[in-house]
C-alpha cells in the first residue's frame, strides 16, 4: 500500500488493486487530493500494469484540412466563417491535402486529419476518393480521420444512418476515428458551450457503431473551462461504460483548454498541477482503456514527460514538418509544429521508460523502420474484429 497523507485515497487504492471500477466520488476525491505523490504512485502502478515500461509514439503527419466551420463552439479559436473572415479561412483541395501529407517523405505510419463542419469540404464526394488515393499510394499508413462530430455532420448532410456512413468510410480505408468532439458530455455544459454539435448520446453511439464495424477510435475530454470536477468524472465514467458496451477505444487524451482568441478566454490556462491530476485520475478511472495519451502539442513536452510518471503511456506523433496544425496554434499553444522522433526517445528514456514506435492501432515498429522494409519486423496488435452489435442499427 502506498503511504498517503490523504485518508480518502486508501479505499481507492484498495479498489484499484482489486480491479473494482472507481465511483464518481472516488474520481472527485482523486481530482481534489492534496497528496499528489500518492496519486502519482497509484497512477504509475496502474500504467505499468497496462503497458509495463513501454511508452509509445508514432511517426505521423497532421493536417487540419479546413477551418471553415459554422458549429460556433465557444472554446474554439480555429473556426472561420468564410463570408466574414476571408483572410483566415483555409480550405485545402484534395490535391493539396495529398501533396501536404507527402511533403516530407513517406516514412510515417499515421495520417491524422481533422477539420471544421465545412459544407463544401465535409462530404463523402470529397473524402472517399481521397482516402482511396492515400491507401493506394501509402498502404503502410493508417488513416485516422475526422471526429465523431464531423462524421455526425456527414451522416446528417447525406441523410444516412451512422452504420451506413461508417461502412462507406471503412470501405475507403478509415482505420481510426479521432477522439475530438467529446468536449464534456454534461448537458449543462454542451448547452452553454457547444449547442450546435453532436450531443453526448450520439457521440458515444457513433463510436460504438464504429467499433462494432472494426473501426478503432480514441476519446478525449476538454477540461479547464466551465465544467465542474463532478462533470469531468461523469464524462470518464460514460466513456468507461461505452467501452464495456462496445470495446474499441485505444486511447484517452485529456485536452487542456487553450484560451487565446476565443469566447472562453476568461477561463485562462490550466495549471501544471491540474494537468497532472487529470492524467492520473483518467488512468485510474479508465481501467478498461489501454492507453492514456499526453499529447505534446497540447501539454508541451515538459508536462508530457512528467505525465509519464502520472499514468500516461503515450506522447502521440512527430507530425512531420507539415506546419499544418491550427486548432491549438490559433488558441495560443507554445508548442512547435514538429518533434523529431529522436527527441521523443530521449525524453521517454530520461523518464526511465522504453520508447516504442507504434501506428494508430498499436502495431509495433522498430524505431528505424522504413516502408520499403515491408512488414517482417512489425509486431501486430490484436485487431478489432467487426462484430454484430445487438441493438446498434445505426439510427
Ligand atoms: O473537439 C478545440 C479541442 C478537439 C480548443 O484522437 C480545444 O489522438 C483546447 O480531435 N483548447 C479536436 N482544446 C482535436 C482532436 C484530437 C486532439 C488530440 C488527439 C486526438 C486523438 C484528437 O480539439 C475538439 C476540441 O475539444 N479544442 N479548441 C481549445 N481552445
Amino acid at each position: 500500500m502506498t503511504f498517503t497523507t490523504d485518508p480518502a485515497l486508501r479505499p481507492i487504492e484498495h479498489k484499484v488493486d482489486e480491479g473494482i471500477p472507481l465511483s464518481r466520488e472516488d474520481g472527485v476525491a482523486l481530482l481534489r487530493t492534496g497528496d499528489l505523490h500518492a496519486l502519482g504512485r497509484m497512477a504509475k502502478r496502474a500504467k505499468e500494469r497496462k503497458s509495463g515500461k513501454n511508452v509509445f509514439y508514432v511517426l505521423n503527419r497532421y493536417i487540419n484540412s479546413t477551418n471553415v466551420c459554422y458549429a460556433g463552439c465557444r472554446f474554439c479559436s480555429f473556426a472561420a466563417d468564410e463570408n466574414k473572415e476571408r483572410d483566415r479561412a483555409v480550405r485545402m483541395t484534395a490535391d493539396e491535402v495529398f501533396a501536404k501529407a507527402l511533403e516530407t517523405g513517406t516514412n510515417f505510419n499515421q495520417l491524422h486529419i481533422v477539420g471544421g463542419h465545412d459544407p463544401r469540404q465535409l462530404s463523402l464526394d470529397y473524402w472517399l476518393p481521397l482516402m482511396r488515393r492515400f491507401k493506394e499510394a501509402l498502404p503502410h499508413v493508417q488513416l485516422s480521420l475526422f471526429t465523431a462530430a464531423e462524421i455526425d455532420y456527414l451522416a446528417r448532410r447525406h441523410r444516412l444512418p451512422y452504420d451506413d456512413v461508417l461502412a462507406q468510410l471503412k470501405d475507403a480505408g478509415l482505420d481510426n476515428i479521432n477522439g475530438g468532439g467529446a468536449e464534456v458530455f454534461s448537458e449543462r455544459f454542451r448547452k452553454l458551450v457547444c449547442p450546435n454539435k453532436v450531443d453526448a448520446a450520439n457521440w458515444l453511439r457513433l463510436h460504438e457503431v464504429a467499433h462494432a464495424q472494426g473501426i478503432a477510435s480514441n476519446a478525449t475530454m476538454l477540461y479547464g473551462t466551465i465544467e465542474t470536477l463532478e462533470e469531468r468524472v461523469e464524462h470518464l465514467i460514460a466513456l468507461r461504460e461505452s467501452q464495456e458496451r462496445s470495446p474499441g477505444f485505444n486511447a484517452f487524451i485529456p485536452l487542456a483548454f487553450h484560451p487565446d482568441g476565443n469566447e472562453l478566454s476568461d477561463c485562462g490556462w490550466t495549471s501544471g498541477l491540474d494537468d497532472i491530476r487529470m492524467f492520473a485520475t483518467a488512468r485510474l478511472m479508465l481501467h478498461n482503456f489501454d492507453h492514456i495519451k499526453a499529447y505534446w502539442m497540447i501539454q508541451g513536452l515538459k508536462v508530457c514527460q512528467v505525465a509519464l510518471h502520472f499514468g500516461a503511456d503515450d506522447m502521440d506523433g512527430t507530425h512531420g514538418s507539415t506546419d499544418e496544425e491550427r486548432i491549438y496554434h490559433s488558441a495560443g499553444t507554445q508548442s512547435g509544429q514538429y518533434v523529431d522522433d529522436r527527441e521523443f526517445r530521449r525524453l521517454i528514456g530520461e523518464a526511465g521508460y522504453v520508447p516504442v514506435r507504434r501506428n494508430t492501432t498499436y502495431d509495433l515498429f522498430p524505431p528505424d523502420w522504413k516502408p520499403e522494409q515491408g512488414e517482417s519486423d512489425v509486431v501486430r496488435a490484436r485487431r478489432l474484429q467487426p462484430r454484430a452489435m445487438a441493438g446498434a442499427s445505426g439510427d
